[in-house]
């Protein structure tokens, strides 16, 4: 598939997808939904990338949001599959067997702070803004918002964002927990990548294993969860990353990982 509306590429393999079109500060249209879907799919099936970075053109926008300009034309149906789809999507992206960083480099809202709460951290820019305001639509957050914010932040901050449309600064959101660092813009790629190159060097079943366990966790009570946990220790104390990991202690050198996703 060619891309109109992103731009693709791995670098030390890390995949850099920028959501591109900063002229509607890179806001999400169906097209570009399904471009985005294209991409994770490739990831999936090819393994063209040990981690991903999901990130925004130009220096306003991460994503400002569904596209708006596409409301008009939709009945409810159409809508509901549009969010639907949305939805779809950003699970694609939570359970992709790689690490995912959203990297902000502006307004995440609507749309875009739900692409980046379904990546598995967000590293923002001081310049970034975070927030829920489809209330000031008339509608409601619809590519999963209302659930994965009260994950994230508590249910008493979720609805007061969703429920008054208000703007979050990049700190704030850090002292939520919505955001893992904060960065100065021109900083802000440099130190992702930085991050995203580091992980893509360490031993991807035990990193597969990090981000299941975690996520099924949240989900699920502490018992059955440290049970998910042991399972998912063993299948990492078991691959051949752990054996070059131990190994590479005990002689005393860097570990070579070998970042394969299979035991
Ligand atoms: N959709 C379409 N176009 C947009 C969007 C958007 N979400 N955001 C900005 N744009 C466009 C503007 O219309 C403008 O276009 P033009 O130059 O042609 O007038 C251009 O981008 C630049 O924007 P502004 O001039 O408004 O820039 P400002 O710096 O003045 O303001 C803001 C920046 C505050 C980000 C402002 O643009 C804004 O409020 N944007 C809308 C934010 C928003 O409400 N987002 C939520 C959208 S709804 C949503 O995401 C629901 C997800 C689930 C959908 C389920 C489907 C039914």
């Amino acid at each position: 598939m060619a891309y109109e509306n992103i731009l693709f590429e791995v670098k030390d393999n890390v995949g850099i997808l920028t959501i591109n079109r900063p002229k509607v500060l890179n806001a999400l249209n169906p097209k570009t939904l399904d471009e985005i879907e294209d991409v994770i799919d490739r990831i999936s099936e090819e393994n063209l990338a040990r981690v991903l970075v999901i990130t925004g053109a130009g220096d306003k926008a991460f994503v400002a949001g569904a596209d708006i300009s596409e409301f008009p034309k939709m009945n409810s149906l159409q809508a509901r599959l549009f969010a639907k789809k949305g939805q779809d999507i950003f699970f694609k992206i939570e359970e992709l067997p790689i690490p995912v960083i959203a990297c902000v480099n502006g307004y995440a809202l609507g749309g875009g702070c739900e692409l980046a709460m379904s990546c598995d951290f967000i590293y923002a820019s001081e310049k970034a803004r975070f927030g829920q305001p489809e209330i000031n639509l008339g509608i409601i957050p619809g590519f999963g918002g209302t659930q994965r914010l009260a994950r994230l932040v508590g249910r008493a901050k979720a609805k007061e964002i969703c429920m008054t449309g208000m703007q979050l600064s990049a700190l704030e959101a850090k002292e939520l927990g919505l955001v893992a660092q904060v960065f100065k813009p021109e900083e802000l790629i440099d130190k992702t990548m930085e991050v995203a190159k580091s992980m893509a060097n360490k031993a991807m079943v035990a990193l597969r294993a990090i981000k299941e366990v975690i996520n099924k966790g949240l989900e699920i009570d502490l018992r059955t969860g440290c049970a998910l946990e042991a399972e998912a220790f063993a299948t990492s104390f078991s691959s051949e990353d752990a054996k070059e990991g131990a190994t590479a202690f005990l002689e005393k050198r860097k570990p070579v990982f070998k970042g394969s996703l299979i035991n």
